[in-house]
């Protein structure tokens, strides 16, 4: 058996916040890669293109592959909007497309709503998806442009943390209120439109980990969304773990927990555990 393990929104190098988590390191997070063959970062595992966080989450971010590269896990990364990179993943299908993974900045029609460069990086999302094709290779390449439009706005640089700039404006936490409602259907509708054969989307990037079921105009079995929430106060962090064998996947949403100054996966629960038919000649 197999297994393997989504994580997104580590956002090394994003200053801690004094809550009591342990530190986001790879020392911290080492527990969670116990018992894993194959690991999928799904997106702002360092936030490197802010011109204050770079050096720092940079610095970890070597850390963190040096550590997984030793344990010898086979390690997928997929673009987010902190870490845009055009010469990696946007995306990947696993299981021969059962389980669609993508960061989500993709999603709907404004990635940061709640943001000074909303404007910017909508605007720009609007332009680049014109020109490009409607593939979802097209659309991701679209949304990576318009992620890099946050950061050629000096305001994006000079953001106290989340936690504290939307926590002081009443306005701000209206539009993260009003976008948490609308992103897991935005994430349905994006899977149907470009992957319908997954049956289990799995995103990150509002921060809000969650499980939602959606129906789905074009099949009977509901779109299952699972966002994996992220590591920064206070969101709390998920991971997705997936075990296959010869004839079946076995998909967990499972929180992760602190205990004793690291991360580690808490324990299995039944209601967020599915069984899904191994597709014939899938590979992971
Ligand atoms: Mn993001």
């Amino acid at each position: 058996m197999a297994r393997t393990l989504i994580l997104s929104d580590l956002h090394l190098g994003l200053p801690e916040v004094p809550c009591g988590r342990p530190a986001r390191t790879p020392d911290s997070l080492a527990p969670l890669l116990n018992n894993c063959d194959h690991l999928v970062l799904n997106g702002d595992i360092a936030d490197v293109h802010n011109v204050h966080r770079r050096e720092n989450g940079m610095a970890l971010l070597d850390q963190l592959l040096g550590m997984i590269g030793r344990a010898g896990i086979l390690l997928t990364r997929v673009n987010g909007n902190h870490d845009f990179d055009a010469s990696q993943k946007n995306f990947v299908d696993l299981y021969g497309g059962v389980v669609f993974v993508t960061h989500g900045h993709a999603f709907g029609a404004s990635m940061l709503p709640w943001t000074p460069a909303h404007r910017v990086v909508r605007e720009t999302l609007r332009a680049a998806r014109a020109r490009n094709d409607k593939t979802l290779e097209g659309d991701l390449a679209a949304a990576g442009e318009a992620a890099m439009a946050q950061w050629s706005e000096a305001r994006s640089h000079n953001e106290p943390t989340a936690l504290i700039s939307i926590g002081l404006n009443p306005w701000r936490v209206a539009r993260v209120l009003a976008w948490w409602r609308t992103f897991p259907r935005e994430a349905a509708r994006y899977a149907e439109r470009f992957r319908p054969e997954a049956q289990i989307v799995v995103c990150g990037h509002s921060h809000r980990a969650g499980i939602w079921s959606i129906a789905s105009a074009q099949s009977a079995a509901p779109k299952r969304v699972l966002n994996t929430g992220g590591f920064t106060f206070p969101s709390s962090p998920h991971a997705v773990v997936i075990d296959d064998d010869a004839r079946e996947l076995l998909v967990q949403m499972r929180a992760i927990r602190a205990r004793r100054g690291r991360y580690e996966l808490a324990a299995e629960s039944p209601v967020s555990c599915w069984r899904i038919q191994r597709p014939a000649a899938s590979s992971r």
